[in-house]
């Protein structure tokens, strides 16, 4: 096994140059569906009288009664005596579900996709009034009666419209296809009666595909070649395709949209270029396929390890967005025919048309439909959001205890330690290699000691050895993926010959669910060498396996209900996490906030799990693409992402380990992580300044602790993202559109541009609005311009450019601890950041942190305000407010609670956490007097160059000390001027 592994690593090691292998993986020429959609597009582009022959057959047209759906028979002009099936539903929100299917064919398409992602069926309006005409069907509806939707007939488009402008058009170039299932019999047979004259009549060319249609239609449409209909072959690998051609593809344009967004995971800007039409910026469209991508590029449209299939359109005037619920490989173009429009071309390998129309329209609208849909993030533990450290690999409990002691000796904060997948005999998970883990369970309980975490991989692959119960029980079980021919898929990873689990099987579940008890129940297995605080990561559920094709599982392979790999490819990795998740919620009872890392994802992963984006390399270039790639996430319904810090191959210098600390600071999830081969990085093995500097990011990710744990709650109920791209917070700035470098902190009004390259000293930030921006530090004013301007900020290595936009005020606990359940009753600091306007806003959420004891109102959500007040402004009032109390439907994630008690047990033990310490940025004059509850309290005032309203400068300070004010109670701090 050792010998195994060496080989393993050896297959692994770094090479002197980064290179992904990019013939492991397909190009669109390489991919026999991906080359028919965009031949078809092709041959629509040249054509200027293309026109889509699928329309509704009017005839079929009717109104559900109990739905307010609207179906019809579709016909497609090339194959008549084939039927399709449309449903077009409206929800309560507006948002529009379209779905084709193709009835009675000779199999069923998969279209399961959707009940995956969704986190339940969505409720259909009542309301909606479809007319219904010669040519179309139409419903106008939305409170205003601004928004319409439009079904034509001859050819089938869709579009939606608000206040008459086009937001969003199905088919508006012709391009739906649905490949009908056929026999190949059928086909040969039926292309021997094609007939093209050998030699052109006189006047008659035969490019003219008028003409080509007339005496071959389906050649016209479908082009004239079998192409890869019935097999195809990539490098050595075959597959069978037995249910032949089912491709669909679909285009989806924006007519009024200049920007799109998300569709992640992509290395690439957040505003993604295009990939057809003149000037492309790549060549191959955007590739949703989950996969273990070796090295990969910093810069490409190739698919990465998850796939969200919803897209962000985005101009001035409104945001709309779609989901397509496919499951199979996918491909976009991305093209603007104009500045201001965009065109989108979706191609998928097989599955139904399922695609939601999401009329914004703003962008905190689009969030919330599309949270609607496939749900939030849930609420994760507290933890969480620390400091994770991890290595491929920690080997042994020792080197754990060191980790752990030496940042304790550093005094540098951390919450979780990782142990990858050498802590497992032979790659079986769950069972320790007892020759380096001799004690597990001690480690974890050192490491719980300070109410540390422990994080075990657990991969999907299982060891095929009947000495392995998990594999044994699995099988016997009968629960493994099947090859074609029914017999046990077999295939290469880590621990050897693998096999793996079919979650889609329901009989799964409970069975994966028992394998994470710590305690036994009677003699059935269960993991006795772990502890509750044990918490998972799910790598390699792409499925990657070393000896498949493109590195993963044969399509033609078979899951629960008879469906292909192919069908739910893309699915599958989200499956896996999801039932570790559960697994590890329901290990106690009362179940306890779980956590589990994905590498593998799918549309409805953000409900259960946190991602990061895999194994990125060290170098600049891949340190900025993971910022964008985590706003793409966020943008995605994916809020808790991140990159590994340090980039997982190579050694990055000091300087690039430094500013990448600065990076992850600012992720929602924070962990570095390191290959196998690489040096050792702990943060403190740095020699000085790098090390004193990454301990101060340390610090600074804790102390902002509560912004971030409040944008999660956020996030959990409205679906705003966790960090938010400027077209999100300002979306009629133009500037900011394509901006994917500098982002905001939830509604914090935190602003930060994470430096990404070498020998930087300073930077510009944009900022979008005639508004103060106050660097976090300093106190130093930076004034924006109404149609946005660039300021110039300091960034030497121990420094993160880091604003607080003017009107904002901010919650910090800033006492250093060890880990962040230690700081349960620290107090809090309050930043003030005054606006031009002398006033301020801020939220405060907190928590026991672990369980589900806020969603019966165990919590505090407060609101902090400042105003200016009296003649010529001259009194300040900062004041605390219960928000839970005004807003109780919207306090926490997946419940409503129709009441709350400000005297809950938890805000009662947190009565005596004070507000410490107001730090109150940008007042125009030294303060006569500062008062609490009607008597003076300590301050100190620092005279700034710069009022709040007026230009660039040191802002003044003042320093409110013990204001004698409780987070949990209401309270008015006033400040005569
Ligand atoms: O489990 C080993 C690694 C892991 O450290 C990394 O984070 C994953 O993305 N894993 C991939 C497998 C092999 C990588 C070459």
């Amino acid at each position: 096994m050792r010998d195994l592994t060496l080989l393993l690593l050896t297959l692994v090691a770094l090479p002197a140059v980064f290179a992904v292998k990019s013939h492991d993986f397909k190009t669109c020429s390489q991919a026999g569906f991906c080359r028919r959609g965009r031949a078809l597009a092709e041959r629509a582009k040249e054509n200027p009288s293309w026109k889509s022959p699928y329309s509704v057959d009017p005839s079929s047209v009717a109104i559900d009664s109990t739905t307010a759906a609207f179906t019809a028979g579709v016909k497609s002009s090339i194959y008549p005596e084939v039927k399709f099936g449309l449903d077009v539903r409206v929800h309560r929100d507006g948002v529009v579900r379209v779905r084709m299917d193709e009835i009675d064919g000779l199999r069923k398409r998969y279209d399961e996709a959707a009940s995956w992602a969704l986190v339940a069926e969505p409720e259909v309006s009542q309301d909606i009034q479809w007319t219904v005409a010669k040519d179309a069907v139409r419903a106008v509806y939305g409170d205003n009666k601004d928004i319409e939707v439009v079904v034509a007939y001859e050819p089938l488009r869709v579009t939606l419209l608000r206040n008459g402008k086009e937001q969003i058009v199905l088919n508006g170039e012709g391009l739906l296809h649905m490949e009908h299932f056929r026999t190949k019999e059928a086909v040969e047979q039926e292309k021997s009666g094609w007939a093209l004259p050998e030699a052109p009549e006189e006047g008659l060319d035969l490019d003219d595909a008028q003409v080509v249609m007339q005496m071959n239609p389906r050649s016209w449409f479908e082009g004239a070649g079998d192409d890869a209909l019935w097999e195809e072959t990539f490098g050595s690998w075959t597959d069978s395709k037995p249910k032949g051609p089912e491709s669909l593809s679909i285009d989806v344009n924006f007519p009024n949209h200049g920007h799109v967004y998300g569709i992640p995971q992509h290395a690439t800007r957040l505003s993604l270029p295009t990939t057809s039409g003149e000037d492309a910026y790549y060549s191959d469209p955007y590739r949703l396929y989950n996969a273990d991508v070796f090295e990969y590029l910093a810069d490409s449209t190739m698919s990465l390890y998850g796939s969200i299939p919803v897209m962000h359109a985005h101009s001035a005037d409104s945001t709309v967005a779609i989901f397509h619920a496919v499951g199979s490989e996918t491909w976009i173009d991305v093209a603007h025919p104009k500045p201001s429009s965009t065109h989108t071309h979706w191609i998928s390998e097989s599955g139904i048309m399922d695609i939601f129309l999401m009329p914004g329209p703003t962008p905190a609208d689009v969030f919330a439909q599309y949270a609607r849909l496939t749900g939030t993030s849930a609420l994760p533990a507290q933890w969480a959001l620390g400091y994770h450290q991890c290595r491929w690999n920690y080997i042994s409990s020792d080197d754990v205890r060191d980790v752990q002691t030496r940042f304790d000796e550093e005094d540098m904060p951390v919450d979780v330690f990782w142990l990858d997948i050498e802590y497992a005999e032979d790659h079986k998970y769950f069972i320790w290699d007892k020759k380096s883990f001799s004690d597990p369970v001690d480690m974890m309980h050192d490491v719980e000691e300070i109410q540390r975490k422990m994080v075990v991989i657990v991969d999907p692959h299982l060891k095929r050895t009947d000495s392995y119960p998990i594999y044994q029980q699995a099988k016997e079980l009968d629960l493994l993926i099947k090859k074609k021919d029914g017999q046990e898929y077999e295939g290469w990873c880590w621990p050897g010959s693998s096999a793996w689990v079919d979650f889609f099987n329901p009989a799964s579940w409970d069975w994966w669910k028992s394998l994470f008890k710590t305690v036994s129940d009677g003699d059935k297995w269960a993991w006795t060498e772990s502890t509750e605080n044990t918490y998972i990561w799910n790598d390699m559920n792409e499925p990657s396996i070393f000896n498949g094709p493109e590195i993963s599982m044969p399509r033609d392979n078979i899951h629960y209900g008879g469906w292909e790999h192919r069908d739910v490819h893309n699915i599958n990795g989200m499956l896996f996490h999801n039932m570790t998740t559960l697994a590890v919620m329901h290990r106690t009872d009362p179940p306890k906030r779980p956590f589990v890392l994905t590498r593998s994802f799918y549309a409805g992963s953000q409900r259960l799990s946190a991602m990061w984006t895999g194994d990125n390399l060290g170098t600049w270039e891949h340190m900025a693409v993971g910022v964008s790639m985590v706003l793409s996430l966020n943008v995605g319904g994916f809020s808790f992402s991140g990159s590994d810090v340090g980039g997982f191959f190579g050694n990055p210098e000091p300087e690039m380990l430094v500013r990448w600390y600065g990076v992850g600071a600012f992720s929602p999830f924070f962990r570095a992580h390191a290959h196998i081969d690489t040096k050792r990085r702990e943060p403190y093995l740095l020699d000085e300044p790098y090390k004193s500097i990454v301990r101060d990011i340390l610090r600074l990710r804790y102390s902002l602790l509560p912004v971030w744990y409040t944008a999660f709650r956020e996030a959990s109920v409205t679906g705003l993202p966790v960090v938010r791209p400027h077209y999100v917070v300002f979306p009629q700035d133009e500037g900011g559109f394509a901006l994917d470098d500098q982002y905001f902190v939830g509604g914090s009004g935190l602003l930060v541009k994470p430096i990404t390259s070498k020998d930087v000293t300073e930077t510009t930030v944009y900022l979008p609005e005639n508004e103060v921006y106050y660097d976090y530090f300093t106190g130093q004013t930076y004034r924006g311009a109404a149609k946005g301007k660039n300021v110039t900020v300091p960034a030497e290595l121990h420094q993160i450019p880091l604003l607080i936009r003017g009107g904002s005020i901010i919650p910090t606990r800033e006492r250093p601890r060890r880990s962040s359940p230690l700081m349960k009753y620290d107090p809090f600091t309050l930043r003030v950041a005054l606006s031009t306007g002398g006033t301020a806003r801020g939220e405060l959420y907190l928590d026991e942190g672990e369980t589900y004891a806020h969603r019966e109102g165990q919590f505090i959500w407060r609101e902090f305000e400042a105003t200016t007040e009296g003649k010529k402004g001259k009194e300040i009032r900062v004041r605390s407010r219960n928000l839970a109390a005004q807003k109780p439907g919207e306090a926490v994630d997946g419940v409503a609670l129709a009441a709350y008690d400000d005297k809950n047990d938890f805000a009662r033990a947190m009565e005596r956490v004070r507000v410490e310490r107001i730090v109150l940025l940008g007042l125009a004059a030294k303060p006569k007097s500062v008062k609490a509850a009607g008597k003076d309290v300590d301050w100190e005032f620092k005279a700034g160059a710069a009022a709040a309203s007026k230009a660039e400068g040191s802002a003044s300070v003042l320093v409110v000390k013990d204001p004698h004010a409780s987070i949990t109670s209401d309270w008015d701090i006033i400040i005569q001027l």
